[in-house]
């Protein structure tokens, strides 16, 4: 008796596991196609990419969280995404062999994907409908289908048509010795992968067009003359140095930290902020046009990402236009602590859900705290919060500067923990007294002779007041500081060297004027910002 006979279709074993895998390759890129498809339609934020990837960021341990900011900055999210997808072509591939054994649990195990997907998709924070279930449902069904057709082809013997139709010749031929059905496997496979990249772009293009209301609202936007403008940068803050970061960080450099895979696009005209909570006796809600139209301030302010590790890139200086904070709580009948408020943490939350708490006592202590409408002289750039984020100065971004806000609760440290305190950052954190060589750079070569050394201090509220540079083990030398334009502002500094051949290592350190000099003991990032000081190494030729 012939094997085929007994076992139609492909011969078990090495080809057919490979067209099973196949078969699982093509199922998972049919899944995805038409769940992006259907996230179109739902929200974008509903695929099952965007869901998984967003409630791995959430679960993933502090330390990798950080590692992830760290080592990939903003590429972050291409990472994980990329990731994802590769984690599941795998799982793709090894779930289309076994199906060639067990046809009916293979489409199951299909299905158990679209189950994932979906769970992870409704407990997203911002998902408030069960919809967003529908583009991880619906595209493991579509794949689940088409694994088990596919398979069927791999293991049903030739159809009786194909082999008798006059065309067959050669395709019988090869088909006969297996007795597998090659050309219905070869159209299905074929029809299912071109049909998946139709959908997949054509769901990739509408999901790209997602949020034009937003986009047209952004672009209506006049942002108003500030009542209290800032004073102009003074001529002296920005020294002329080559490599040395510009006084003013421009918003398309501007470092982006969140944990948003998909940039929220929040329409201006449907925005809503409502203030409320322990000690709000006129609780309010404010729409954009109601910021607007109040007095605004200007202000440059530097933002510091506590993930920026000693001589890091998160950590950028902007003209921002808001409402004063303090304004509208005392409005809503907010007290800080001191003045027997009930409520020291202020949490403000996001559009996507995110949560960052700040001390109400700091908001209100009389600093530039605002609710930033402009940043550079143009509305909020999408990716840095529109319509409206806050921004405080002297604290690390993630316990102030709620990009996308919606809500304000007023609540206590003891009563609840927001996003990243849940995560073991700090509850409490100002920024850290800190200094950055930006030029030369690490491995430079650099020719004997005068060598500008040169960058950026902070100590956002305190102000910096020195900056000292020190060569190898020599002693600590005072560096020029440019003009301070305020204390809630970076400033720029400068050192020349009159640099001998050889390797050299060159260090910074600055002090604030609280007469603190920055500390050279090395500290991680968690919890509360990395400490110790930049330091370069050159050789000079
Ligand atoms: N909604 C939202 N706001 C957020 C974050 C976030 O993940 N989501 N990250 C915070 C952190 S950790 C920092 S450092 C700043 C960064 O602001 P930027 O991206 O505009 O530079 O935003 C803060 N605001
Ligand atoms: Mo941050």
């Amino acid at each position: 008796m012939r094997d085929e006979e007994k076992d139609p279709g492909v011969r078990p074993g090495g080809p057919r596991l490979a067209l099973g895998a196949l078969s699982g390759g093509l199922a998972c890129f049919a899944a995805l196609a038409v769940a992006e498809m259907v996230a179109a339609a739902v929200r974008p934020q509903a695929g099952p990419v965007i869901a998984v990837g967003g409630a791995s960021i959430d679960a993933a341990p502090a330390p990798v969280k950080d590692w992830a900011i760290r080592h990939f900055g903003t590429d972050d999210k291409l990472v994980l995404q990329l990731g994802i997808l590769a984690v599941l072509a795998v799982l793709a591939l090894v779930l289309g062999a076994f199906a060639t054994r067990f046809r009916r649990a293979g489409a199951a195990g299909a299905l158990l994907f679209g189950v994932t997907g979906a769970a992870a998709a409704v407990s997203r924070p911002d998902s408030t409908t069960c919809r967003d279930a529908l583009p991880s449902a619906v595209g493991a069904v579509a794949g689940a289908l088409l694994l088990y057709v596919l398979v069927g082809r791999l293991t049903a013997p030739a159809r009786p048509e194909a082999a008798a139709s006059g065309t067959v010749g050669e395709e019988a031929a090869a088909a006969a010795p297996t007795g597998w059905d090659r050309r219905g496997f070869v159209l299905a496979s074929a029809s299912a992968a071109a049909a998946s990249a139709f959908i997949g772009a054509a769901g990739r293009s509408l999901n790209a067009s997602h949020g034009k209301d937003a986009i047209a609202s952004r672009a209506e936007v006049v942002l108003p003359g500030p009542r209290s403008p800032a004073r102009p940068v003074p001529k002296g803050a920005g020294l002329r140095i080559d490599g040395i970061s510009p006084f003013v960080t421009p918003n398309d450099d501007f470092y982006r930290v969140d944990t948003a895979l998909v940039v929220p696009k929040v329409d201006a005209t449907r925005w809503r902020l409502r203030i409320h909570g322990k000690g709000v006796r006129r609780p309010a809600t404010y729409t954009f046009d109601d910021l607007l139209r109040r007095e605004l301030i200007e202000r440059d302010i530097t933002l510091t990402c506590v993930s920026n590790e000693v001589g890091g890139p998160y950590v950028g200086n902007a003209r921002w236009i808001g409402v004063r904070l303090a304004e509208l709580l005392a409005e809503c009948g907010v007290k800080p602590p001191s003045r027997g408020g009930r409520a020291d943490q202020l949490v403000a939350r996001s559009v996507d859900g995110m949560t960052l708490g700040s001390p109400v006592e700091d908001v209100m202590d009389g600093r530039d705290a605002m609710l930033a409408v402009g940043m550079n002289g143009e509305p909020l750039p999408f990716e840095h919060g529109f319509p409206v984020r806050m921004v405080v100065p002297g604290l690390y971004g993630f316990v102030s500067a709620c990009k996308w806000i919606e809500d304000i609760e007023l609540t206590t440290f003891a009563s609840y923990d927001p996003y990243w305190v849940k995560r073991g950052w700090s509850r409490r954190a100002p920024v850290k007294t800190g200094s950055r060589i930006d030029t030369p750079g690490p491995f430079a070569r650099p020719k004997a002779g005068t060598v500008m050394i040169a960058g950026v201090a902070w100590a956002q509220h305190r102000g910096v007041d020195r900056v000292e540079v020190r060569v190898d083990d020599g002693p600590w030398q005072e560096a020029r500081l440019a003009a301070e334009d305020t204390r809630d502002t970076w400033r720029q500094w400068a050192f020349p060297w009159q640099a001998t051949k050889g390797g050299h290592t060159l260090t910074v350190r600055a002090s604030d004027r609280t007469g603190t000099v920055q500390t050279d003991k090395r500290t991680r990032t968690i919890p509360d910002g990395a400490s110790g000081r930049h330091s370069v190494v050159v050789t000079v030729e």
